[in-house]
């Protein structure tokens, strides 16, 4: 991997509004591969007096960071409209994810439980400790800017880690934000460090790092191709990284199902967004008897959708995040084949003046706006069906057995999260115990997973491991055992263990 050693050198960047590509939302400086490794090294130097910090005070600065979030709520939400085109509305959600994300660490502080166990010989005292793992680089996304990285950031830092947050070069000005209000609720310098790189020069960095023995974990969260990048880099050094990758997330529609909850719950999946989410809905697998009924609703749904400048109400979702992530939706445009049925998209998937779209609030022609699109028709052996496509664009399936569903649900090779609309209890627990991704959601969308429950996927949606709630303490640190032995005399484990 010749150019992970390459590292470009320090330059200016800016990162502008996608309703408003004249609007540059901020300019700062990249780092090059030196500052990246320098970070770490700052940080892995911080680390022993953070982790020496009693751990309900580290919850404490949990609990102000949690507080200076909403007191700038409305701040940061604008921001993230601003910076990414995120709906206000949503916005305001995801910056109550990161307040929410605080308030459940804030009590981890007095907790972090280690165990006492059982030992097999009399005079003996076995216990285990949670052991904070050192310094970690944590590489995030554009599209949750504020609430992934607090999943990330605040458990790493409630453990006794050390920090460096390497964010979305589309997402600066947020992680700006973001990062100034966990420095004044009382995270120290060097405990968080902010690093803005581009890829190549943060693979470069983070290879020194790791070669350098500052780096005791990485977390990240992208495309599937990045994150295998990511993960060969931590594998040689022996590390298992934490990896949120991407998804093609099914939405199966059974013949008892409740048609219209099962139209609002894909609409919401696929379109909400702007089908941004690593949770956004891919492919809806729908039963033959209800399809061509459920085709034609979700379809009519779609055509109805107002799309538009992210500040107004009315929109149900706005720009893509920036130019980079259009050409990516017309790259999965070209996918679409002459046997499926397209709706709502152009042949440039851009809504512009030229090509408008009704309903359509705000200028299209300043902003990076994509048609709300429907493939139906779409088979298991096409490439759309194994494609993640993160923009606004749901496939339709159909299917005849129970059996069928389920493979097309697990078929593609992501496993992130899957919903089902049924009547059926039996159906519903059939599907959450055959289906392959990490979250499963009944009669509701695929997308909007609450902050503490875990969160993360399988196969090419990641390694296994988990966000949010109570397991993320295992990304963030290794069990240590303790024995004690005060029998005064030699004790051998199973060797000296009497029998019964
Ligand atoms: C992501 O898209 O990376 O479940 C995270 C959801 C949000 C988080 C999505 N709570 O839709």
């Amino acid at each position: 991997m010749a150019e992970l050693n390459r590292g470009t050198a320090e330059r200016p960047t800016v990162s502008r509004n996608p309703a408003d590509l004249r609007d540059v939302v901020t300019e700062q400086v990249l780092s090059d591969a030196d500052g990246l490794t320098a970070a770490a090294r700052a940080a892995h130097r911080a680390q022993s007096a953070w982790a020496e910090t009693p751990a309900p005070l580290r919850g404490r600065v949990a609990q102000n960071v949690g507080r200076l979030v909403a007191e700038n709520k409305e701040a940061l939400a604008a921001l993230i409209t601003r910076e990414v085109g995120k709906p206000y509305g949503e916005a305001l959600g995801e910056v109550q994810e990161v307040i929410d994300t605080c308030d459940f660490f804030l009590g981890e502080g007095r907790r972090l439980y280690g165990q006492t166990v059982p030992s097999e010989m009399p005079d003996k005292q076995l216990f285990t400790y949670r052991k904070p793992l050192g310094t970690a680089v944590i590489i995030t996304a554009a599209n949750f800017p504020a609430a992934v990285p607090a999943w990330y950031l605040v458990p790493a830092l409630l453990c006794g880690n050390t920090v460096v947050w390497k964010p979305s070069e589309s997402a600066m000005a947020v992680a700006e934000a973001l990062f100034r209000l966990f420095r004044a609720g009382g995270v120290p310098e060097d405990v968080l460090r902010l690093v803005h790189a581009d890829g190549e020069t943060t693979y470069a960095g983070l290879e020194r790092a790791l070669t350098e023995g500052l780096v005791q974990k990485i977390g990240f969260t992208g495309s599937t191709a990045a994150g295998r990048r990511v993960s060969e880099l931590a594998g040689r050094h022996l590390q298992s990284p934490c990896l949120e990758l991407g998804g093609k997330n099914p939405l199966v529609v059974t013949d008892d199902a409740d048609l219209e909850l099962a139209v609002q719950g894909a609409v919401f999946s696929g379109f909400a967004t702007a089908g941004q989410r690593c949770t956004s809905l891919g492919a809806v697998i729908a039963h033959r008897a209800v399809h061509d009924e459920f085709l034609t609703r979700f379809s009519a749904a779609v055509e109805d959708l107002v799309v538009g400048d992210p500040r107004r109400d009315e929109i149900f979702y706005g720009p893509l995040i920036g130019e980079r992530y259009l050409e990516n939706f017309r790259g999965s445009l070209e996918l679409v084949r002459p046997h499926h049925t397209l709706s709502g998209s152009t042949a440039t998937g851009r809504i512009t003046s030229e090509s408008p779209r009704k309903g359509f609030i705000g200028d299209p022609d300043a902003g990076v706006y994509a048609h709300p699109t429907v493939v139906a028709g779409v088979l298991p052996d096409d490439e759309l069906y194994r494609t993640e496509t993160f923009g606004p664009l749901v496939s339709v399936m159909a299917y005849d057995s129970f059996d069928e569903a389920v493979a097309l649900a697990n078929g593609h090779g992501y496993g992130l999260s899957a919903a089902i609309y049924t009547r059926s209890a039996g159906t519903a627990f059939s599907f959450r115990e055959r289906c392959t991704a990490g979250m499963v959601s009944v009669n509701n969308s695929t997308v909007g997973a609450e902050a503490h429950l875990p969160f993360g996927g399988n196969g090419l949606s990641g390694n296994g491991s988990r966000q949010s709630g109570i397991w993320v303490l295992d990304q963030f640190t290794s069990w240590q055992s303790m024995n004690w032995d005060y029998a005064g005399t030699l004790q051998r484990a199973q060797m000296d263990v009497q029998d019964i």
